[in-house]
């Protein structure tokens, strides 16, 4: 039988070349004397080298793993995330009954005010409105225009018409709007008052219902419309069943409290959505991810804006070939990286504190102060 020798394969290596080294100064320049200390120094290069050598390969090491680590991160949220949106989507038992109080509020009245959130007007409607206020006058207002592009907005309004219902824009915390609102809400239930005439009743007030998802400006839309001066038209028993009315300009009433629709999930991207722009709580949903993905929308979108914010300049972020991520992604993390060293959300070590440039990052995305950017086009 063969015998296997273990050979002591690094210290063989080490020292033949050594002596080669001795030899080759030896034989080439005849200087005896200085072979130690050349001896000396070509060990110290090559120990240099080597050590280089293997510092680099220890930063790649690193780098993947990061790079590994986060990949994995992002799978194990997005995981998540499906879980919590699932949970979210479960329509809770007093939805349920807000939905049953809708449907007799929605027999009182004459015309459906639904309110959107400009930047995301499909994501921030509930499509259950259509089946509830089947028959009634239809208003949308695209609100919170002041932090849409507007250019997006326009075309919104275009779909929105072409479905059949009146739609304006409108940023409700201006007073500004409401006389071209009357005028349309006259137009929209022109049948209305044709039939009333019909039957010799004149000037009966128009009563209306404001409804829509959470945060998209309901109570702030109610408060603007109605202005200080308006007052409670107190109950009205038979006619209103109780229900507070706000009288409005141009023979208007306004049921008082908002109807509240819950956000429709139908897939992923509307509840990322509505994360994006705050519309659900960020709790729900992982920070770092969600910034993530306002900055990937933005480099594909509005790239000008990402870049001027933040003072980015292409050059700076050429993709590494690591073909772990996606290539979107790693851009996204590298611009993240920028913008943490330039706004100070850096950890030990010149980490980047990835919680609080999300932070950051989401607070001027929801502000406006990365520009008037919409999410979606009709
Ligand atoms: N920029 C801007 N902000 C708005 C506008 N309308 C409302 N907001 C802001 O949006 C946030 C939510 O507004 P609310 O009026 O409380 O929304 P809501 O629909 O009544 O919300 P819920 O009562 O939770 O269902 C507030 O911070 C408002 O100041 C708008 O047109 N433009
Ligand atoms: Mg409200």
């Amino acid at each position: 039988m063969k015998k296997i020798t273990k050979k002591p394969m690094g210290k063989a290596t080490k020292s033949s070349k050594n002596t080669k080294a001795a030899k080759l100064t030896k034989n080439s320049f005849g200087q005896k004397k200085n072979n130690k200390e050349i001896n000396k120094t070509f060990k110290k290069d090559t120990n240099s080298f080597k050590k280089n050598a293997k510092d680099a390969k220890i930063e790649e090491k690193k780098k993947i793993a990061k790079i590994k680590k986060a990949s994995k991160e992002a799978k194990k949220n997005a995981s998540n995330d499906n879980n919590k949106i699932a949970t979210f989507n479960w329509y809770p038992g007093h939805m349920t009954k807000a939905k049953r109080q809708m449907q007799e509020d929605i027999k009182l009245i004459d015309l459906v005010i639904e309110i959107v959130d400009a930047r995301v007007p499909l994501s921030s409607r509930n499509p259950d409105i259509d089946e509830l206020a089947d028959k009634k006058a239809r208003v949308v207002i695209l609100n919170k225009s002041d932090l849409a592009d507007d250019k997006i907005t326009n075309l919104w309004i275009t779909y929105f018409k072409s479905k059949g219902f009146y739609c304006v824009k409108m940023d409700s915390r201006k007073n500004n709007g409401f006389k071209a609102l009357n005028e349309i809400i006259y137009e929209a239930c022109e049948d209305k008052i044709q039939k009333d005439l019909a039957k010799g009743i004149k000037n009966r007030p128009i009563r209306a219902m404001v409804v829509g998802i959470p945060n998209v400006g309901k109570s702030t839309f109610v408060n603007a419309y109605s202005g200080k001066a308006s007052a409670k038209t107190g109950n009205k028993p038979g006619v209103t069943k109780g229900k507070q009315w706000i009288k409005i300009k141009g023979n208007i009433e306004l049921l008082d409290t908002p109807g509240i629709l819950w956000p429709k999930f139908e897939d992923q991207t509307t509840g990322l959505r509505l994360a994006m722009i705050g519309s659900i709580n960020d709790n729900i949903l992982n920070k770092s991810d969600l910034a993530l993905d306002v900055i990937k929308f933005l480099y594909k979108n509005y790239k000008d804006n990402l870049y001027t914010r933040y003072e980015i300049t292409t050059s700076e972020f050429a993709p590494s070939d690591n073909d772990l991520i996606d290539e979107q992604t790693q851009i996204a993390l590298v611009i993240m990286d920028h913008i943490a060293a330039k706004r100070g959300c850096l950890k030990k070590g010149a980490q980047t504190d990835y919680d609080k440039v999300s932070g950051i990052i989401l607070d001027d995305f929801r502000s406006a102060k990365l520009g008037c950017v919409t999410l979606e086009r009709p």
